[in-house]
């Protein structure tokens, strides 16, 4: 838990924070080694609609192991092997594959498929479907499509009183998985009293990865001067880590890599602190903190961890007889060479 102790050292040389748990969670880990998996049974090439997880560095890799990213089915040959990214994808994209007679490996997150399981449910039951999240957003838009006639997507508290809504006794809000803990109980409190009897999960859908990253995030803030955000600029949760800081009046950026860190961020700071998003990979993080200690003189480092994370899950059931077959699971090693 943090500690008053970790912002000041006993030395006087500059400092490092390096918050845990950060970067890659349980559905990253599993999409990426669904692509790794896929390649090493079947060969390339593997198709891939749309980038598995928002990680440049990831997305880049693997191509180069032979997958090949594509934005819709329609580029991809019929017959081939299709695998949808971690974010999901709606029904209409399933039926499209399925008469293009493609063959897919889903590499859909478990805790996305059960929010598009939600909506499917209360879509059956006749409720409007409040969905709190971010427009254009692939999650978003694969969960939307599930019961699209009836799914009102809502980005900003401001938005709930725009709502028009049949029955008030017969609704239910979703969200999305990679949120604002703090945006989003805002919006849920609006929604709640417009709609009273308004039904949903027992807080949000929010994921543990999302939450718990956030949670060290905010624990940091108060003995830090500045966060570094390994992660991409379309990474919801990356960016969300990054607004969560600001909001606490530290200043924090969203970096790629190493070679995305501006000088003039660093002067006169003597405390940085570092996290990664969930589709950010560690190496990135490493060469990060090499970078700070050999070119900016940060010769100290911490580690603050909030919680310890063991989630797993388990590969798609058309992955995981021939993984074992091949025993080439890379969990400890998400991207690069296999031992
Ligand atoms: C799938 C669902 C949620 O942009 P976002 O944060 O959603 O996605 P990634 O790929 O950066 O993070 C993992 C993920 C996958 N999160
Ligand atoms: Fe899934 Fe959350 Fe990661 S929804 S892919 S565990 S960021």
């Amino acid at each position: 838990m943090p500690n008053s102790s970790l912002s000041t050292s006993p030395t006087g040389t500059k400092k490092i924070i390096l918050l845990s748990p950060r970067g890659f969670c349980a559905g990253v880990v599993r999409a990426i080694d669904v692509v790794k998996i896929a390649l090493d049974l079947y060969g390339a090439p593997i198709y891939v609609r749309k980038e598995i997880v928002h990680n440049r560095h990831v997305v880049d890799e693997l191509r180069e192991a032979g997958a090949i990213f594509v934005d819709e089915l329609a580029e991809v040959p019929g017959g081939s092997r299709v695998i949808f990214s971690a974010h999901g994808v709606s029904p209409a994209v399933r039926k499209e594959a399925l008469e293009r007679k493609l063959n897919v490996i889903d590499a859909t997150c478990p805790l996305v498929t059960k929010v598009h399981l939600e909506a499917v449910r209360f879509a059956r039951k006749g409720y409007s479907i409040v969905l709190v999240g971010h427009s254009n957003h692939d999650e978003v838009i694969g969960t939307m499509g599930e019961a699209p006639d009836c799914t009102h997507l809502v980005e900003h508290p401001e938005d709930v009183a725009k709502l028009d809504l049949p029955d008030p006794n017969k609704i239910v809000f979703l969200t999305q998985t990679t949120l604002s803990l703090d945006e989003t109980r805002d919006i849920i409190a609006a929604l709640k009293e417009r709609y009273p009897a308004i039904d949903g999960p027992g807080a949000q859908d929010i994921c543990y990865a999302t939450e718990n990253r956030q949670i060290a995030v905010k624990a940091v803030a108060p003995l830090c001067e500045l966060l570094l955000v390994v992660g991409s600029q379309n990474s919801s949760n990356s960016r969300r880590l990054v607004e969560v800081c600001e909001k606490s009046g530290v200043p924090a950026y969203l970096v790629d890599d190493r070679s995305e860190v501006r000088p003039e961020w660093l002067v006169g700071v003597n405390n940085v602190s570092i996290t990664a998003g969930a589709s950010a990979p560690e190496n990135l993080v490493e060469e990060l903190l090499a970078f700070l200690r050999d070119e900016h003189g940060f010769g100290e480092m911490v580690e603050m961890e909030i919680k310890e994370e063991d989630v797993r899950f388990t590969l798609p059931s058309e992955l995981s007889e021939g993984a074992m077959r091949l025993h080439t699971i890379s969990n400890a090693n998400p991207v690069g060479p296999r031992p």
